[in-house]
């Protein structure tokens, strides 16, 4: 049976917009009130899933979340009618009001852990969505997501949904962010390796002292149990706190896996011998390439600025796999560099692509953040949403939606718009039957 890697790339919503909410982001930090575009925001996005699937990969769509989070205004206290509750957070609680506005579930490498079928003790693929309990405008996106990967994988003959880990920092969970898969083939059991930042319910242990660290150690083992995975197939890494405090926020800025290659920075993780040893016993006997990028060649600030690690490694129907770049890459010497001396070495990595993904990038979110890995076999991609899967049609339409509903510009004051509410409530109405999601959102449900 035929195995693959699917990318479901987050559409980007119609608020997309810059408001400075993650610390420890240098990116998010510095483009704070910049003014967006989200209809080149979405295109970007398409572009790069429609890119993908022209290359021969699986690609699917996940739907984005509707901001402003009307609900959690409500829920802080916010009354009236919709325009009432806008225009009252707005004046009275600006930072609360932009937090519930942020578009941020298109990042959706934060959307979920997933587990495929070959690792886990059921044989189905597991998801678990993210808490991101860390910031407060990432926190309102587990219950929709988890709503979304529903609609999208909605067969418990192969797919098994959790619920989200408990909302507290304790047990702060980012996803796929922090989390990698190495295999010999997509369908075969492989070894998954989750990054954390810090222990919660151990103090004498190191943790970064700038910015905070998202993930932790007891989220990432309590994902592991949920998905039945196997102790001698985890291996469960510390990053390295200085990187964090250099803006390395998660551990998708600094590594990346696929299959058999796991590409990361001199610098990312603490004990990097013992690590890689530990994943070499585990991983067995078959080839495995550490590709370690080293500081001399780049520094963590270049790796960065330009996400050369948020890149996607990607296995080409031809055998060799590609690197999806951003085009700051490209742009950055140092980096552009490095990556022609990389595609010229004895690893599996043959090419690079660029794309461009500035509205994105100038929020933190490089290629890699833009999708979720879901490893699947004929039968279980054949069992998931076929209306989120891309190809020609699909990117008409979704193009097309994107033109008809989405502003090419949006800056701070106009988040407070209830004309802005209306149009993304029926543009988001519409992608629910375009996609076939059914009834996913708040809204639709009153
Ligand atoms: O969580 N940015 C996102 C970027 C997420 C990137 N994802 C991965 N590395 N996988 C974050 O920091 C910025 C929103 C703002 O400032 O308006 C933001 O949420």
């Amino acid at each position: 049976m035929q195995q693959f890697e699917v990318n479901f790339d987050g559409l980007v919503g119609p608020t997309h917009n810059y408001a400075g909410l993650s610390t420890g982001n240098v990116a998010s930090q510095s483009n704070a009130n910049a003014v967006s575009n989200p209809k080149e925001a979405a295109k970007q996005g398409l572009a790069k899933m429609k890119a993908l699937a022209d290359m021969g990969m699986k690609q699917g769509v996940l739907a984005p979340q509707e901001r402003p989070d009307i609900a959690m205004l409500r829920r802080l206290g916010f009354s009236g009618s919709d325009a009432q509750v806008l225009d009252k957070a707005a004046k009275q609680a600006p930072q609360v009001f932009l937090a519930c506005c942020s578009a941020s579930s298109m990042w959706t490498a934060n959307a979920a852990t997933v587990s495929p079928g070959a690792d886990t003790l059921d044989g189905r693929i597991h998801f678990t969505p993210a808490n991101l309990t860390n910031k407060f405008h990432r926190s309102l996106e587990p219950a929709v997501t988890g709503a979304i990967l529903q609609a999208t994988f909605d067969d418990d003959k192969y797919f098994a949904h959790h619920t989200h880990l408990p909302d507290n920092e304790h047990f702060g969970d980012e996803g796929a962010a922090n989390h990698t898969r190495l295999c010999t083939e997509y369908g075969k059991a492989g070894v998954e390796l989750f990054v954390y930042g810090r222990y919660a319910f151990n103090q004498s242990k190191p943790a970064p002292v700038r910015y905070p660290a998202r993930q932790t150690f007891e989220a990432s083992q309590a994902i592991s149990r949920l998905h039945g995975l196997k102790d001698e197939k985890v291996v469960y890494i510390q990053q390295n706190p200085d990187v964090i405090d250099q803006g390395v926020f998660h551990n998708d800025v600094i590594s990346v896996g696929n299959q058999n290659v796991l590409f990361y920075h001199e610098q990312a993780f603490l004990n990097t011998g013992s690590v890689l040893k530990e994943i070499r016993r585990k991983f067995g006997e078959s080839p495995l390439h550490f590709i370690e990028v080293p500081t001399s060649a780049v520094s963590v600030m270049d790796a960065v600025s330009t996400y050369l690690f948020n890149t996607q490694i990607i296995t080409l129907p031809q055998g060799h796999m590609a690197i999806i770049a951003p085009a700051e890459c490209q742009e950055n010497p140092a980096v552009s560099d490095y990556l022609n001396t990389l595609t010229a070495m004895d690893t599996p990595v043959k090419e690079v692509k660029y794309f461009d993904v500035k509205q994105s990038m100038r929020n933190g979110g490089g290629p890699a953040c833009l999708r979720l890995r879901v490893a699947m076999n004929e039968r279980e991609l054949k069992a998931a949403n076929p209306h989120t899967l891309m190809n020609d049609i699909l990117f008409a339409r979704l193009n097309q939606w994107v033109e008809k509903h989405y502003r090419d510009r949006l800056s701070e004051q106009d988040l407070r718009d209830p004309q802005l509410l209306t149009e993304s409530r029926t543009a988001l109405d519409e992608l629910t039957q375009i996609m076939k999601l059914g009834s996913v959102y708040p809204f639709q449900q009153v």
